[in-house]
């Protein structure tokens, strides 16, 4: 069997996926995005992911989530339009959506599976990551218009192995995830790789433990999902999407060091790397 080629993305490579916007260009050009999370105790995941999606650029950031959170988040970020999960509401927004992402802080109660199933329906390009990918672990469901985010954790559960079996062989874990879940794949932690079924293999150099905290997933969300309404394809957005997420990182760790990081600091950062 003949090994892919690997390449290792740094803060380089940006400009060859993200392009000047068009004068021109409104709203309704950079991607109608929904996201779909955050249970009760973990609100905060789903609006780390909307903001992280408006600070990449998204024209219009949907998100659909526990009733308990709108107003505080609609207080905090009134950009967001948050309505609560519902049959309802989750079938509007579906339609309504250019990209679809799902899973940070949904847990896996029957709210959030019902959702995805909903979701599954679909066609839409769209990032399933966190409990979303607790759930495909059961399902097995292979979609080519899909990324997932799996952190080393998830992918064992996705490979029904071990966290060390995955952690042993990432290129190889990648690869077998992708086999597997088919579209694209994002296998999280020091040293993301990114892989997908037309066989491209990457490895993204950037990022530092800082970014060991509650939420930095969340973001990488955002920020993939909302690269992906803007136009890119499903690798291209996985593959910016985490060199613009580990070159934030790095450059906060470069001005006050690794520890005491949070996951909303990246979101400054963001724009002056989505901006070539
Ligand atoms: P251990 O035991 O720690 O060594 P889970 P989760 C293992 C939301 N969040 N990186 C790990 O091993 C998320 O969006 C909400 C990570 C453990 O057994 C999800 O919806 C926040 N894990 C939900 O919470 C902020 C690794 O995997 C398991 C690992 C649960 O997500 C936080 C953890 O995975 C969070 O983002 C690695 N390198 N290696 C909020 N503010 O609202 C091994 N593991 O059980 O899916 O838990 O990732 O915290
Ligand atoms: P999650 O576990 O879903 O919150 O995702 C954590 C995010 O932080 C992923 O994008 C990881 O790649 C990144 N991350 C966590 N720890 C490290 C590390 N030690 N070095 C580089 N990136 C990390
Ligand atoms: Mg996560």
């Amino acid at each position: 069997e003949q090994k892919p080629q690997l390449q290792r993305l740094t803060v380089d490579c940006l400009n060859q996926w993200i392009k000047p916007r068009r004068p021109c260009s409104h709203k309704g050009d950079h991607g109608k995005l929904l996201f779909i999370g955050g249970d009760t105790g973990t609100g905060g995941a789903i609006r780390m992911a909307g903001e992280a999606a408006l600070r990449t650029g998204a024209g219009l950031v949907r998100v659909l989530t526990r009733v308990e959170h709108i107003a505080g988040m609609l207080a905090a970020r009134p950009e967001l339009m948050v309505q609560p999960l519902e049959q309802g509401t989750l079938a509007a927004a579906i339609d309504w959506a250019d990209v679809i992402a799902i899973g940070p802080g949904l847990g896996q109660s029957d709210w959030g599976r019902l959702a995805i199933e909903q979701v599954s329906g679909s066609d839409k390009p769209m990032l399933w990551d966190a409990d979303a990918l607790n759930l495909l672990a059961i399902t097995a469901d292979k979609r080519q218009n899909r990324i997932i985010t799996p952190h080393p954790g998830e992918a064992a559960r996705l490979l029904q192995c071990s966290v060390e079996q995955i952690e042993s062989d990432r290129l190889h874990s990648a690869m077998e995830l992708v086999r597997r879940y088919g579209g694209t794949v994002v296998l999280k932690g020091a040293g993301t790789v990114i892989a997908d079924e037309s066989g491209v293999l990457a490895i993204a150099d950037v990022g530092n433990p800082g970014m060991a905290s509650g939420g930095m997933g969340d973001i990488l969300s955002g920020i993939i999902a909302s690269l992906l309404g803007q136009g890119l394809p499903l690798l291209d957005s996985a593959l910016a999407g985490c060199v613009v997420h580990g070159v934030a990182a790095d450059r906060i760790a470069l001005r006050q060091g690794e520890r005491g990081m949070l996951a909303t600091d990246l979101l400054s950062e963001i724009p002056g790397l989505v901006n070539p």
